[in-house]
């Protein structure tokens, strides 16, 4: 028998073996060359996603996560994945399997479960920390530019000397707290247009609000960014601004050319956008470390989430960055509908399941939230019939709330954001209307949304009584279409601590002294000040009051206290002693301490013996009886 050795080299050696082993080694040759030629065409032209892919795998090199460049292969796939529940992809795994090939569908799966960091930087440029205003430091200005800066000011309420001081790529900290730093995102989520709306805003605020975005948005997740100029007249927001955005590609500029007003801006910026989720900013924003994730992991996991970053403060004077420190607080109003910070409940701190959960808000501060934008539409985006600004952010959060939404603000998403103590601009009116724009608005809000609770807005704003009231047809037949709940759930559910206005009071008003023409008025403080006087304006607000069945005398939910040495607005105690008036013969009468209230100087009322002056006569005015 022949071994197999052995019969193998008859074979090599055998002429007509070796004549075909030849041919067979050229054909392999020929092959392998054409091969390669064509593995070489195909990565020239993928060579820009390539080193995208190395350029994103190195800056996340850190991260102790999955990330991987399939995230990059998987977002291509999903472009071809047309509908609108592109993101929930084992929902629709039936649909999308004619689409994709088979290796497609492992690439998503094995991403369905990847997680990473939202530790993004997309240009981690080393920066020079001693530069003005890096790390989010701020920035004083020398006694020779002072004049400089007093004009800076004038234009924009804020320090534009020092804005334009500091670097439009300026770095700033980390300042997300560790249950946050240690939080992971899935690597699928929605993407985002950022729709930044600006009226003659600082060259310098406006494009430092667009670098951070860009800096610290990972490409994956960034749509656009759509800047809408609400019909700016200065001249570096012209010509210059569409040369500098051309070069950045991923920013692109809407034109108003007449002034819009922020929300019907922020429609028209909306319009034009591409991507999954909206997310709207002021233009003096700063986006920090990790900002997006959260927002678009919140909003992936129910479209029916508004999301809102924690807004941090950027210095109007130095533009020091100043994260607010926890806890936080969250946003409420108060009847006049105006919005307010407050404290977050009990209730709702036992809710969360810990430093990085959500926090449920009322109401939105309305400058900064992310929204599913198809959801945006469903929910009837903006009530176009508010002017301008002021009121439509309450009108969108009832709307959300009670049509089956719901608002968090999220504490791992951080933006700042330069507060302006005035507005830089003014409000044109809308021809035929006053110029009262705000009340106009929030008029809208009540007569849509509160049901008979309404009223409590009214009585306390008790000047709009007299105006007429738009008509909301439009928006009452939306509210019926989305099968909305009523105002009382929203306040049960939402809301509960807001105090329900007393509707059995002795009288209410505005509390008047005849003889001088001025009224008690809070003059816009609270808890723990002394009570002041203003002449009567008729506008409620601050000057309206109700002396309610338990003899309390109370601004919103504050009441009017006298311990025998200070006469101040407190914290209601229910107590029936300090806080105890009685209204008899004109006269506000303190019954513990037998005192009346009087007229002690222009700015502030004092108590003292009840002796019929006429500085201690009070008369309720209101609206109904306010014919002057
Ligand atoms: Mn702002």
């Amino acid at each position: 028998m022949q071994s197999g050795i052995e019969k193998g080299l008859k074979q090599l050696i055998n002429p007509k073996n070796s004549m075909h082993s030849r041919r067979r080694l050229i054909y392999y040759t020929i092959i392998a060359t054409s091969l390669l030629w064509i593995s070489g065409t195909v990565l020239f032209i993928f060579l820009d996603d390539i080193e995208v892919t190395v350029a994103v795998k190195r800056k996340l090199a850190e991260d102790i996560s999955s990330f991987s460049n399939e995230a990059e292969s998987f977002k291509k796939l999903n472009d071809k994945i047309l509908g609108k529940d592109r993101f929930n992809i084992k929902s629709k795994e039936k649909d999308i399997v004619n689409i994709l090939s088979k290796e497609d569908l492992n690439i998503i799966n094995s991403n369905l479960g990847a997680i990473r960091f939202a530790n993004y930087e997309h240009k981690l440029v080393k920066r020079d920390p001693n530069l003005p205003g890096e790390l989010g430091h701020g920035v004083t200005v020398g006694s020779s530019e002072k004049e400089k800066e007093k004009e800076g000011y004038d234009k924009h309420a804020f320090n534009q000397l020092v804005s334009d001081k500091i670097s439009i790529h300026r770095s700033l900290e980390d300042y997300r707290n560790d249950k946050c730093k240690a939080k992971k995102y899935p690597v699928t989520l929605p993407t985002t247009s950022i729709i930044i709306c600006f009226h003659n805003e600082a060259w310098s605020t406006l494009l430092r609000t667009v670098h951070s975005a860009i800096n610290r948005t990972p490409p994956e997740y960034l749509s656009e960014i759509i800047l809408v100029d609400d019909s700016s007249t200065r001249d570096e927001l012209k010509q210059r601004l569409d040369d500098y955005i051309a070069n950045l590609k991923i920013v692109r500029i809407v034109r108003l050319k007449e002034r819009q007003g922020l929300i019907r801006a922020r429609l028209e910026g909306a319009k034009v956008a591409n991507g999954d989720v909206l997310t709207f900013l002021d233009a003096h924003c700063e986006c920090t470390l990790g900002w997006v994730e959260p927002l678009l992991a919140k909003i992936k996991e129910s479209r029916t989430n508004v999301v809102m970053p924690v807004i941090d403060e950027i210095s109007e004077t130095n533009f020091h960055y100043n994260a607010v420190p926890e806890p936080f607080q969250r946003g409420v109003f108060k009847w006049r509908l105006e919005f307010t910070w407050r404290p977050i409940p009990q209730y709702e701190e036992q809710r969360r399941k810990d430093d990085a959960d959500g926090i449920r808000t009322p109401v939105m501060a309305g400058g900064l939230f992310s929204i599913d934008r198809e959801y945006f539409y469903e929910l009837g985006s903006y009530d176009t019939g508010m002017d301008i600004w002021g009121g439509e952010n309450i009108e969108i959060s009832f709307r959300i709330w009670m049509c089956g939404g719901s608002i968090e603000m999220l504490p791992c998403s951080r933006v700042g954001h330069v507060f302006r103590p005035r507005f830089p601009y003014t409000f044109p009116n809308r021809k035929g209307k006053d110029g009262d724009v705000v009340s106009r608005n929030l008029m809208r809000v009540a007569d849509v949304w509160m049901d008979d609770y309404g009223k409590h807005f009214y009585n306390i704003r008790f000047d709009l009584k007299r105006k007429i009231h738009d008509d909301v047809k439009e928006r009452t037949k939306l509210r019926d279409k989305l099968q909305c709940k009523s105002f009382k759930w929203y306040l049960d559910n939402v809301y509960p601590e807001l105090e329900i206005p007393d509707d059995n009071y002795i009288a209410n008003g505005e509390v008047r002294n005849p003889e001088t023409g001025i009224c008690l008025d809070t003059l816009g403080k609270q808890d723990g000040a002394p009570l002041g006087l203003y002449v009567c304006h008729g506008q409620g607000g601050n000057q309206y009051f109700t002396l309610n069945s338990k003899g309390e005398l109370k601004s919103e939910d504050n009441c009017l206290d006298y311990n025998k040495h200070e006469l101040y607005i407190r914290e209601c105690d229910g107590l029936g002693l300090n806080q105890k008036w009685l209204y008899e013969k004109n006269r506000i009468r303190n019954e513990r301490f037998n005192v009346c209230l009087q007229i002690k100087s222009k700015t502030y009322v004092s108590v003292g013996p009840c002796i019929g002056s006429k500085l201690q006569e009070w008369v309720f005015n209101k609206i109904d009886d306010m014919a002057r």
